[in-house]
């Protein structure tokens, strides 16, 4: 078999660009190491940026995301008592951010590619020599020759660990603690919230009207089993202003998991006739909710730059691809970094630390001007 780009990965990365270049006229070939029931089981991101949601739109793929997405203005910070401040994206940037969950998307993206009669080879073992996909199968083993490989084989996969010793610098942060999430079928918060407290970070989201995503920062050797659905709530509750955790629903958790923090970002994001897009290129704190919004900033480029090549046999846009998504890349990798080192309490944080974050975030509060460039900076840069 033969295909113009072999894309490594059925995660949102990997079935925006399948789409987005079939609309182009490009085919391409989905290996996906799970089962599509996998997949769709993850539960991960939630707050869609609006470039991501002017993606989307302009490639057929938001009638349900416009049909059951609660948009917002902004997202809301609190601390101490305080009723804090709005990262206002409306006021300050004109535009909206959507909460829809990367669950629906990803069942939009699956729909779309069934539409589309993608090849999408699920639960295969994937090998890359060169732009030779060889993968196995149900004990059978294949192979497909590409013209080029898009690696949306996020963190774990296998395409950036397939490029030559020396061919990739990576600069990577580890934070001293993780989130504890739940998803839990009551009624969100009106407002995405997150909190400061001197018991950690927490954040009150959602998914729809009766469905709700909470977390709260935990230390990293956390059990999910000594954290009963009673002791988060009563947790999460202690860590909100009283105005806001009085407001909070309790109720059954229908998944909680806990994810640990890390900043990375391997530059360049190409080498050879091989590119690489979201999380397998770079990985967020998702304090900033950037880690799905890249991924699609990322393909809006790639896909752009694929299209340009066999459309004009012109390798410029691919050439250049590495540089433009890097710099949106670092501007998202930055906020999540500085949200994070704002809104968590740290280990080893002393009372001058505490007391500069609180002062930080009174700054903000009192400031037009940075609370216009944080809006800014939460939005996410135009494409
Ligand atoms: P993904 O990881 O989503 O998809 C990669 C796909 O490649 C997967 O389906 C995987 O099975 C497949 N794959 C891996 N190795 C392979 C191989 N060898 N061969 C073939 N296929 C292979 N972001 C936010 O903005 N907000 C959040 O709250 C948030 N929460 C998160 C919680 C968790 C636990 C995790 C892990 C991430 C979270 N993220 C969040 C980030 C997340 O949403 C990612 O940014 C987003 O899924 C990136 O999409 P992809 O790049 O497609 O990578
Ligand atoms: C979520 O809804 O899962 C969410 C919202 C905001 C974030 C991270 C996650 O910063």
């Amino acid at each position: 078999m033969r295909t113009q780009v072999g894309i490594i990965g059925a995660g949102p990365a990997g079935l925006l660009l399948c789409e987005i270049l079939q609309r182009n006229g490009v085919d391409s070939v989905v290996f996906e190491r799970q089962s599509r029931d996998y997949v769709l089981a993850r539960i991960r991101a939630g707050v869609l940026e609006p470039t991501t949601v002017d993606v989307l739109r302009e490639n057929g793929l938001a009638t349900r995301l416009d049909a059951e997405g609660h948009v917002h203005d902004g997202a809301r910070v609190v601390w101490a008592g305080r009723e804090g401040f709005l990262i206002d994206v409306y006021k300050y940037c004109g535009k909206k951010f959507v909460a829809y969950g990367q669950t629906n998307l990803q069942e939009d993206l699956f729909a779309a590619a069934d539409r589309r009669k993608a090849r999408i080879i699920t639960e295969c073992e994937v090998e890359l020599a060169g732009t030779a996909v060889r993968y196995r199968q149900g004990g059978k083993t294949a192979q497909v020759d590409c013209d080029f490989i898009a690696g949306c084989d996020g963190f774990h996969g296998v395409t950036r660990k397939s490029f030559p010793p020396g061919a990739l610098r990576e600069l990577e942060k580890m934070y001293p603690f993780g989130w504890l999430g739940i998803l839990s079928e009551v009624p969100p918060l009106e407002e995405i919230t997150y909190c400061h407290s001197e018991r950690g970070f927490a954040l009150a989201s959602q998914r729809s009207a009766m469905l709700s995503r909470y977390y709260i920062q935990v230390p990293l050797d956390t059990k999910l089993e000594d954290w009963p659905d009673e002791r988060f709530w009563q947790e999460i509750k202690a860590r909100f202003p009283r105005e806001w955790a009085e407001r909070i629903v309790e109720g059954p958790s229908i998944e909680k998991s806990i994810a640990p923090l890390r900043s990375y970002v391997a530059e360049p994001m190409s080498h050879g006739r091989t590119y690489l897009a979201g999380d397998a290129a770079h990985i967020v704190p998702p304090t900033g909710a950037k880690g799905l919004n890249l991924a699609v900033s990322d393909v809006y480029y790639l896909s752009r730059a694929f299209a340009e090549y066999y459309r004009a046999g012109s390798r410029a846009l691919l050439d250049a691809y590495s540089e433009t998504a890097l710099r949106r890349v670092w501007a998202s990798v930055r906020v999540s970094w500085y949200l994070t080192m704002l809104l968590h309490r740290f280990p080893d944080a002393n009372p001058f630390d505490v007391r500069a974050q609180e002062y930080e975030l009174e700054f903000i509060k009192s400031s037009e001007h940075a609370q216009a460039a944080l809006a800014e900076q939460y939005a996410g840069l135009p494409l």
